[in-house]
């Protein structure tokens, strides 16, 4: 028997399932990107929306890259079960927000609808940092335009994505899809739509079998969209929307409405994210293969903490960080999340540079040092060899993946020439750090270590070198 709607109340009593009517009205919040961080997020807040008893929250899921993932979703009725684990328990929860489903790419004209449909009162995207092209753009622009056309009201677009201001940079983009006719369109959508920014956090690792056959345990039934999580959850979103009753809405259920997301923005980008893509690239080149694997190792677990403490959080505007900063360890060794390395590690090409170089500018602007962020480039130069210490290949999985292992490549017979290749790419380091001497020499010096003595030896050396 598999997960869905007719199966739902033969679950256990102990697994929470909607206490309310689904798909009674039609979806008020349209999601892009139906990977499993939405469904483990916020689905779930929306769903606390609708046990509230607000109808509008249900979603119609937009899959932008996995049609596979659709159909198994819509052959589950939009229903999948989240295990919340920790160390304060496991429960497994049936969230029901999740109503229709289509496919961005084959079924695009029923996603504009859906944009346009007048019961449509928020977008919300979680469509990673490389979604962010001309057309998506283009595709909200066509939703909306009709939208205009028919009278209706505007609408809140939310992106969710790990970009810094990335209620901004969405806004500008559904901007430059609009051409010189458009000028009403784009009058309309300054005056009506709200384009918020948003920092959403709750880690959610990618469905694995091993979830999928706890899940038939717990549940009894087969669920192929199974997916694991922490209990920590965290989204806060600018006070900005195209309905301003929403705020109270959303804080009643435990989202932070607030002027000021800037500071919990980058206050994750860089300690949380930061950490994340340290330990993932560190993770994948040494073959340990989960994020907790990493962190309970003591002298990686130590320059995380020292990463955050001396190099990120000098530059925050958060105050708490270091509070922040051991809640965050102590997630990333959660036991029940297999928080794949590689899974973090793709797009590093995409996910470097909101992470990492503001911290490294700041310690520069200050005189102060950089080579926990140092070291942790030297490997990631290490990591585009495609090959871990253990003679493992791996595949790079990144838009750029090419160009990085072609430049990668060289570090086997000129591994200094390579590095200054790869620190000059300033898609990933930005303007400034491509012309900083200092920086490149202590990359160089680090990918040296790596290279001779391997990365934990160079992990251990830093940390005697830098006490
Ligand atoms: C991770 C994030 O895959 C990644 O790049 O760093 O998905 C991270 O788990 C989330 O942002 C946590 O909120």
């Amino acid at each position: 028997m598999k997960l869905s709607a007719s199966t739902l109340t033969a679950l256990p009593a102990s697994i929470q399932t909607p206490a309310y009517k689904r798909k009674a009205h039609a979806p008020g919040v349209v999601h892009l990107g139906l990977g499993a961080f939405h469904r483990a997020h916020q689905a779930m807040v929306f769903d606390r929306l609708l046990t509230a008893g607000d109808t509008r929250w249900g979603i119609h899921g937009v899959g932008m890259t996995r049609p596979d993932l659709v159909d198994q979703l819509r052959a589950q009725d939009g229903l999948y079960a989240v295990r919340v684990a920790d160390g304060q328990g496991v429960t497994w929860q049936v969230p029901g927000a999740l109503w229709r489903m289509s496919v961005a790419t084959t079924e695009r004209d029923a996603v504009v609808q859906a944009i346009a449909a007048a019961t449509t009162r928020w977008v919300t995207l979680t469509v990673t940092e490389k979604g962010y092209t001309p057309a998506l753009g283009q595709l909200l622009l066509d939703g909306l335009r009709l939208r205009q056309q028919a009278g209706l009201p505007g609408i809140t677009i939310a992106s969710c994505d790990n970009l810094q201001g990335n209620g901004h940079k969405l806004q500008a983009l559904v901007k430059t899809a609009g051409t010189t006719h458009d000028g009403e369109l784009l009058r309309w959508l300054d005056a009506q739509c709200a384009f918020p920014c948003s920092m959403v956090d709750r880690i959610v690792p990618a469905a694995t079998p091993e979830v999928m056959a706890a899940a038939q345990k717990a549940l009894s039934v087969q669920d192929q969209c199974a997916l694991s999580t922490e209990g920590f959850w965290e989204w806060v979103i600018e006070d900005c929307f195209a309905d301003p009753t929403d705020a109270a809405l959303l804080q009643s259920s435990g989202v932070r409405v607030t002027s000021d997301v800037h500071s919990y923005e980058e206050a994750k980008l860089r300690m949380l994210n930061g950490s994340h893509t340290a330990m993932a690239l560190m993770g994948a080149v040494t073959g340990r293969p989960y994020i907790a694997s990493c962190i309970g190792v003591p002298h990686i677990r130590t320059f995380v903490h020292q990463l955050m403490s001396r190099e990120v959080a000098p530059h925050l505007s958060r105050t708490d960080w270091a509070e922040y900063r051991d809640a965050l360890i102590a997630r990333f060794g959660n036991p029940y999340l297999k928080h794949s390395v590689h899974q973090i590690a793709t797009d590093s090409s995409q996910k470097i540079p909101q992470r990492w170089p503001p911290s490294v500018l700041g310690q520069i602007a200050q005189g102060a040092s950089f080579e926990h962020h140092a070291l942790g480039a030297a490997v990631f130069v290490r990591y585009t060899l495609g090959v871990d210490e253990n003679g493992q290949a791996y595949a790079l999985n990144d838009p750029q993946a090419d160009s990085l292992m072609a430049l990668g490549a060289a570090q086997r017979t000129e591994p200094d020439a390579c590095v200054r290749a790869l620190l000059a790419r300033e898609d990933l380091w930005g303007t400034t750090l491509p012309q900083n001497a200092t920086w490149i020499a202590r990359v160089t010096h680090w990918h040296q270590q790596v290279l001779q003595h391997g990365v934990d030896a160079a992990f251990q050396q830093l940390l005697a070198t830098n006490t």
